[in-house]
């Protein structure tokens, strides 16, 4: 699929306009390259089933941008798009990923001091050669030096969320071989961490009374494995394991594995590494020997053909693979008293979603389809407001107008006996002060309100957390959204006391939520499992911008998952008239 490639260049087009200070166009190329990322289908199919006038029906693709598409359909090129990186030949995309970056930032830096990669960047910044820059200054020049840290820490490391999609279509593609037996993804990504090193495929092959014939089946798998589509090098081609290298930047692993001890590779390749050092440690202390061949009694394999009989001859219960991590779920499964994580498909309806009336891509009535197309019984539109003005921040009249098409929508429901309802909230900002940016007239009309950080990141902590809590105890915030403010791989959480945090959320009865954006993910996993601890309700949002973005909500309840969360945990787990209840108390 070039979806993802040919959103990249309209994004670095639309990075270059920018630079070079064109107005509006970098917004149209910017609407387009996130209208292929959310695309279910594949671009170059819908160029050629119907050409053009096909890639136009795409929102926000006219003719020009349609011409383009089906250039790089044909060409792997846009030559518009080379002309202007030869004229500023930057690591643009590099650069710009550091926090506080931008292209206007760029463009300075790149004329008067002739940096074009991270390199020169680093180097001019620890030099001091930018805080003299009219519009740069200390503080700026400190930020870019921590950004570059940051980057070098995540670099390697993919987004789940960027990753698994692939992967699923890649697995599909390998259990329909008629030399595959079973498939299975291990690793990291079995354990839904939120990035990703590299994946590893276990498989089993089709076993065969002649030697020859199982050997050519492997060779069969191996083959395939290595010309899939989207493969740029490979590292190796084997009879029991392949490694290959995809276009995005990530590897992939493939062993070929026997039949009679594929639970125990599963379960040694699914990790965590120091989660297998202690169930190994468990094991000697029975007289057993456990490695990836399986189970042993002295020469005896006494299991390993499933991964649950592993763990049932070690007398514990199966550990589900996100918290394999070694923080207690081995004694917990000794004793049997693991906690029953909340399941994929125990949440009833996302909390956090924006609609076209902020800027999101989607009206309220398709994100409203795209949640009973997913089996909700609820939806909670939560725009920005006014503070936020790029993000077209609703103000307290629009708020009210809001209300009116969401009340007219719910009534169709309703005549059509449909179970579904439409909750209006609001996503308002936490000024510095900590005071949110709408009256308190307007918080009486909706059904639930959260709030968020979405400016001055970088306050001292004492600070950022009483500014927090304040809000917290004003009575309509019932949800802190994204409470810690991390972005994977572009910025640390900003700095706050989270037991005071916690502590404040008891007592206000005010709900944290788990973020389910990949490049979220806020609350993490040891914060879910902090919250609940202290007793803490949590909700599980997607934070949708667009109504295929809904599906992220894998990745929030995977999160709570990793942080030992039961369904009790999750108030979005709640049927519709409880969850009504628990907003108006
Ligand atoms: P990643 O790829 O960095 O996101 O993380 P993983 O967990 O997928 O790590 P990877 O791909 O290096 O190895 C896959 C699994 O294999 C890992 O989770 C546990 C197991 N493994 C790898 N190396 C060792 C080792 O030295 N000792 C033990 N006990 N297990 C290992
Ligand atoms: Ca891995
Ligand atoms: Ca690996």
């Amino acid at each position: 699929m070039k979806n993802k490639e040919i959103a990249k260049v309209f994004y670095e087009i639309a990075d270059y306009l920018e630079m070079e200070g064109v107005a509006f166009k970098p917004y149209a190329y910017q609407k387009v390259a996130i209208a292929l990322e959310t695309l279910e289908e594949d671009v170059e199919k819908i160029y050629k089933r119907g050409g053009l006038k096909a890639l136009k029906e795409i929102p926000g693709v006219g003719e020009n941008i349609a011409l383009k598409i089906e250039e790089y359909v044909k060409t792997g090129k846009v030559k518009y798009y080379e002309k202007l990186k030869k004229k500023i030949p930057i690591d643009l995309t590099e650069i710009i990923s550091i926090e506080g970056m931008g292209p206007r930032k760029t463009k300075v830096l790149y004329e008067k001091l002739g940096i074009k990669t991270l390199k020169d960047l680093e180097r001019k910044a620890k030099a001091g050669k930018i805080a003299p820059l009219f519009g740069f200054g200390e503080k700026t020049e400190k930020n870019i030096l921590e950004g570059i840290e940051f980057l070098k820490r995540s670099k390697g490391r993919f987004l789940l969320g960027e990753i698994l999609p692939k992967v699923k279509e890649i697995e599909k593609k390998l259990e329909s071989l008629k030399e595959v037996e079973k498939i299975n993804v291990a690793g990291s990504v079995r354990r839904m961490k939120e990035t990703i090193g590299d994946v590893d495929f276990l498989v089993i092959s089709k076993e065969s009374k002649k030697p020859a014939s199982a050997k050519a089946s492997v060779d069969k798998i191996m083959d395939f494995f290595v010309n899939l589509p989207g493969v740029i090098k490979v590292w190796g081609k084997g009879t029991t394991k392949s490694s290959v290298r995809m276009e995005e930047g990530f590897d992939m692993d493939l062993r070929v594995l026997p039949k009679k001890s594929y639970g125990s590779a599963l379960q040694y390749f699914t990790g965590s590494k120091e989660h297998n050092i202690a169930l190994r440690k468990i094991a000697i202390d029975k007289n057993l020997k456990l490695s990836e061949y399986g189970l042993f009694r002295g020469k005896r394999m006494i299991a390993g053909k499933t991964e649950k009989e592993i763990y049932k001859t070690l007398a514990m219960q199966w550990i589900p693979p996100e918290m394999r991590e070694n923080q207690g779920e081995i004694e917990a499964a000794l004793k049997k008293k693991l906690p029953k994580l909340i399941d994929y498909n125990d949440i009833k309806g996302d909390l956090h979603c924006h609609s076209k009336w902020d800027g999101g891509k989607n009206s309220i009535l398709d994100m409203a389809e795209k949640a009973q197309a997913l089996g909700y019984e609820y939806l909670g539109i939560t725009d920005h407001t006014k503070f936020l003005r790029i993000e077209h921040g609703l103000d307290e009249r629009q708020l009210a107008l809001q209300r009116k098409e969401i009340d007219k929508l719910n009534l169709e429901f309703r005549r059509k006996n449909f179970e579904f309802r439409i909750l209006q909230g609001a996503e308002t900002n936490i000024l510095n002060d900590g005071s949110v940016d709408i009256k308190d007239e307007a918080f009486k009309k909706l059904d639930y309100a959260m709030a968020g950080i979405h400016s001055s990141f970088k306050m001292p902590k004492e600070k950022m957390t009483e500014r927090i809590i304040k809000a917290m105890k004003n009575p309509y915030i019932k949800v802190i959204s994204h409470p810690t403010g991390r972005i994977l791989k572009r910025r640390d959480e900003y700095q706050i006391d989270f037991d005071k945090i916690l502590r404040a959320a008891k007592e206000f009865g005010v709900i944290l939520e788990i973020n389910s954006f990949p490049e979220r993910l806020d609350l993490n996993d040891q914060n879910v499992r902090r919250a609940k601890i202290a007793g803490v309700k949590m909700v599980i949002n997607t934070d949708s911008h667009h109504k295929n973005q809904m599906r992220f909500i894998e990745f929030g309840i995977a999160q709570a998952r990793r942080g030992w969360a039961e369904k009790k945990d999750i108030i979005n787990t709640l049927p519709l008239e409880k969850l009504l209840k628990f907003f108006k108390s």
